[in-house]
């Protein structure tokens, strides 16, 4: 069985995955908003992801016999100057998730809770991938701000040869 403490900052972890959900389907709106569709999209399925990784925390918790205790989401905020600002915001997000996601794994060690720290390395994974997504995107928005879009167009032109 789950701990009270550990019970209690997976709880907290739901929320807080909600809240990314949250933030990145706000972000897809203000795209809808300025017919960036492609942008949307990708906020889009990122919120959906961090459904998934909220519900993920949320079926370990009863597997292990806890108690899932749904906490309040704040409000996300709505608007933004600039494309870079909305990414910029993303990746300082994941950031912010990481640390969150480390600390639950030091507490799984400390409490010897083997289960927790396996499922945490999922997630310790995930962060990974997360972190690199976003900074990829902010790297391609400065790159169209040095050298404009047809250079980014020709470099992935570039990148689709394969060798004979
Ligand atoms: Fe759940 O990884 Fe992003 O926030």
């Amino acid at each position: 069985m789950i701990s009270k403490s550990m019970q209690d900052a997976i709880n907290e972890q739901i929320k807080n995955e909600l809240y990314s959900a949250y933030l990145y389907l706000s972000m897809s709106a203000h795209f809808e908003g300025l017919n960036l569709n492609g942008f949307a999209k990708w906020l889009r399925i990122q919120a959906e992801e961090e459904l998934g990784h909220a519900m993920k925390f949320f079926d370990y918790i009863h597997e292990r016999g806890g108690q899932v205790i749904l906490k309040a989401i704040d409000q996300p905020p709505a608007e933004w100057k600039s494309n870079m600002e909305v990414f910029e915001q993303v990746l300082a997000h994941e950031q912010k998730i990481t640390a969150m996601i480390n600390k639950l794994y030091e507490q799984a060690l400390k409490e010897n809770d083997y289960p927790s720290q396996i499922l945490l390395q999922w997630y310790i994974n995930e962060q990974v991938e997360e972190e690199k997504n976003a900074t990829q995107i902010i790297e391609n928005l400065k790159l169209i701000d040095a050298h404009g879009t047809a250079v980014l167009m020709l470099d992935r032109e570039l990148g689709k040869r394969e060798s004979d």
